[in-house]
Formats: structure tokens, sequence, C-alpha cells
């Protein structure tokens, strides 16, 4: 099964200020565009080809096989991405149950915001910061270039794009401010709160 470019969950304009449509054309129709590309040819006569996504992101991990981690690891994280962010998004209103995970698991809400922020913030290069659950148990994550949790045995369920295609176009090189504006205004926590239940069964 070929992959495929999912059309983006909402209108270009609809992240405005936080994230310009000129970084949802560019990010969306050419970075993540490049992604499917790629890694439908990679997968071309790979044994992997059949395979869910998550699947080839592990097997592909196991293997080293750079070209599927970055390409197909990417697609996987850019699908997510669109989705863990909503026009009237962030804040501190989260759903009950990922509040509470917060508060048990990371300390409450606001050492989770300064500890994602600084994980995106001191991913060196580009890369992702993380909200995940390994172990039955929240964790803040940080990966380099296409790597995602479910590589390192973890359930990613919130994720913030450091690439500085992500960024560059709105904030510049102030990656920290992209961040904050991410936590503050953009997090869709419903689709957090959705990603949270699957994980933890
Ligand atoms: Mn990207």
């Amino acid at each position: 099964m070929a992959l495929e470019l999912p059309a983006l969950p909402y209108d270009y304009d609809a992240l405005a200020p936080f994230m310009s449509r000129e970084t949802l054309e560019f990010h969306h129709d050419k970075h993540h565009m490049a992604y499917v590309t790629n890694g439908n040819n990679l997968l071309k006569d790979s044994p992997h080809a059949g395979k869910s996504i998550e699947e080839i992101c592990v097997a592909a991990f196991n293997e080293k096989n750079a070209g599927l981690i970055n390409n197909v690891g990417q697609h996987y994280n850019h699908i997510h991405f669109w989705h863990w962010m909503k026009k009237g998004g962030g804040g501190t209103k989260l759903p009950g149950k990922i509040a509470a995970a917060i508060d048990a698991d990371l300390g409450g809400y606001d050492k989770f915001k300064a500890d994602f922020i600084a994980a995106g913030t001191t991913q060196f290069g580009s890369g992702w910061a993380w909200l995940a659950v390994k172990d039955g148990k929240l964790a803040i994550m940080k990966t380099p270039n296409g790597e995602n949790p479910l590589m390192h045995g973890a359930h990613p369920i919130l994720g913030v794009d450091v690439w500085e295609h992500s960024y560059y176009i709105d904030y510049r090189n102030a990656r920290p401010k992209y961040l904050e504006a991410f936590v503050d205004s953009l997090i869709n926590w419903d689709y957090v709160e959705e990603m949270h239940a699957k994980a933890v069964g």
C-alpha cells in the first residue's frame, strides 16, 4: 500500500498568526510530499512494503536503514503533526485524563511546558520534541532528524517539529519563541487525549 499525503485537517490560514499560510504551504505541500515520494521509492520491492507505517518505523530503525527511518519516520511524524495543532489550540484547559497524567507523571502543566520547550530548544540541529508514553507513564523525549518514539520503545502522543522548515518563515532563528507559541496557542489537546487513550489501552 503506497504512502499518501493526507490533506491538512484545516485551511492553510487557520493557524495564523502562529503558523502562516506560507509555512503550511511549504511544509505540507513540499516537505511532507517529498517524504511521501521518497518513502514510496524506497519501499518499492522492499519486504516492508505491506506493513503498517508504525511497523515500518520500528523495522527501519532496527535495521539501521537511514533512508526509511527518515522518510517513513517523517511521514508518520507529519501525519500526526498536522492533527497536533488546531485553530484556537494550546493553553491550560486540558482534557481530564491527560491533565491528570501530566500531574502524576510530569509534575504538573507548568513543568511539562518548561521541559517540553527545553527538549525542543536543546535538540541540536533538526529533529522533534515529544510527549510520549513509555512503560505506561508519560515522558518527555527528543529525537534527531526523522526518528520518533516508536523507534525507542515508546508511543508518541504529542510532537513538535523543530526542523527549521517548521518555523524559519514565521520566527526566523527564534526556535524558543516558536515552541512557546506552539504550546500556548496551537496544541490540539483533544487529539493528544485520543492518542494517550490508545497508548495506555
Ligand atoms: Mn517538518
